[in-house]
Parts: structure tokens; sequence; C-alpha cells
């Protein structure tokens, strides 16, 4: 498999099943699965840069760096495990994380992370990691990454829910400033 390809074709989902499905006329049910047939069939249609094929699907599904989606049990269904700007129920178990979870971000927002701590922005959840290196790299796609640790098992005592997506990322509503170490 051409890994370039298999990229592309990985952005491409990211947007069509986390973001606008509407971009392909396809539609996801309440909890973000899309039809692996229709999905199929509107990529090609609409002629997104690559021929989509299940083959290509399931590579994509099976070795993507971040195990970004997920066929259902059957393999009929596709979904994104986190990640989504549009409203949908994944019906995550909420989980207790560790004492410490991570967050990376940059020096631009760093004035309104202290004022309101931080918010989901676009997306549904606000993303944590549970290790130093992922929240590095995730900090580092728009700079130079600042990495803040989280209180989460303080955060978990006060209350606060915490969820983790089947790709092992950690999810919450909110953190406010008071559970955040700034270096
Ligand atoms: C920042 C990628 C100002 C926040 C990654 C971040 C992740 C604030 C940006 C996943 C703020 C939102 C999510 C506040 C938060 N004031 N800025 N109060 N609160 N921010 O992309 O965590 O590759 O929505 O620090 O790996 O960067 O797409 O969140 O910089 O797992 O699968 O606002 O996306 O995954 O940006 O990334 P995002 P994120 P994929």
């Amino acid at each position: 498999m051409n890994e370039k390809i298999a990229k592309s074709v990985s952005k491409f989902l990211s947007l069509v099943l986390r973001h606008s499905p509407e971009t392909i006329g396809l539609k996801l049910d309440e909890n973000g699965w899309a039809d692996v047939e229709e999905l199929i069939l509107k990529c090609n249609k609409k002629g997104s840069q690559n021929q989509m094929t299940a083959e290509l699907l399931d590579y994509v599904v099976e070795n993507n760096d971040k195990k970004r989606f997920a066929f259902n049990e059957d393999k009929t269904k596709i979904r994104a495990s986190q990640g989504h700007s549009i409203s949908v129920e994944l019906n995550l178990a909420e989980t207790e994380p560790s004492e410490y979870l991570y967050h990376g971000t940059v020096g631009k927002f760093m004035e309104s992370i202290r004022k309101e701590g931080l918010k989901k922005m676009s997306r549904q959840h606000v993303h944590l990691s549970k290790d130093k290196e992922t929240a590095i790299k995730v900090g580092s796609r728009r700079g130079i990454a600042q990495i803040l640790k989280i209180k989460s098992g303080e955060m978990f005592k006060d209350g606060f829910r915490f969820y983790l997506s089947e790709n092992n990322v950690w999810l919450t509503d909110e953190v406010p400033p008071k559970y955040i170490e700034f270096n």
C-alpha cells in the first residue's frame, strides 16, 4: 500500500466522519456511524482524489497511526473514534484517569488558557493524553509545543467526567485553570 495514498484517505475520512459528511452527501447516525457501502459509493461519486475501495478502507482502519477510525462488529459501519466537531453520541464509558494527563498547545494560546482554562473550542471535547510525548506531537502541529500538566486525578475527585476513546485519547468537557500546571 502506498503510504501517501493511505494518509490522504485518512485525512479525507477525518473530514467526512468528524466534521462535514455533507461534503459528499453522507449522513452519519446519532452515534457517528456511516454505512460503509454508502461511504464508498459517495466517495467515488464526488470524485475524491482517491478511488475508494473496501480494501483501501480496511487498510486505513487497520494501519492508521492513531487508529482514528473503527468498524462496527460486522464491518458494515465505520466511524471516527474521536475528534468530532459535529455533535455525535459516542457512548463512551466514564473512566477514572491517572493522577496527571497532558495537553499539548502553543504559546499564542497560553494567555487565554491561563484565564479561562482549556475549552473544547470547535470539537466535542478537550483532548488529553496519558503521556507527554503524545502531547508534544499534538502541540507541534501548530508550532513549538507547550506542554500543560493536568491534575486529572483531582478533577475526577471533584466530579469532572473523563472518557477514554477507543483509540486511547482522554476526553473531558473542560479544564478550569486551577487544575493546570503551567511551567
Ligand atoms: C487550544 C488531533 C485559547 C488548544 C490531535 C488547541 C488531538 C485554547 C486548540 C486532537 C483554549 C484547539 C485534538 C482557550 C484550548 N483559549 N486556546 N481557552 N482552550 N485551546 O485541534 O487538542 O490527528 O481542537 O490548546 O492529535 O490540538 O486530528 O484540539 O491548541 O488528539 O486525529 O485550542 O486532534 O488528532 O485545537 O487536538 P483542536 P487539539 P488527529
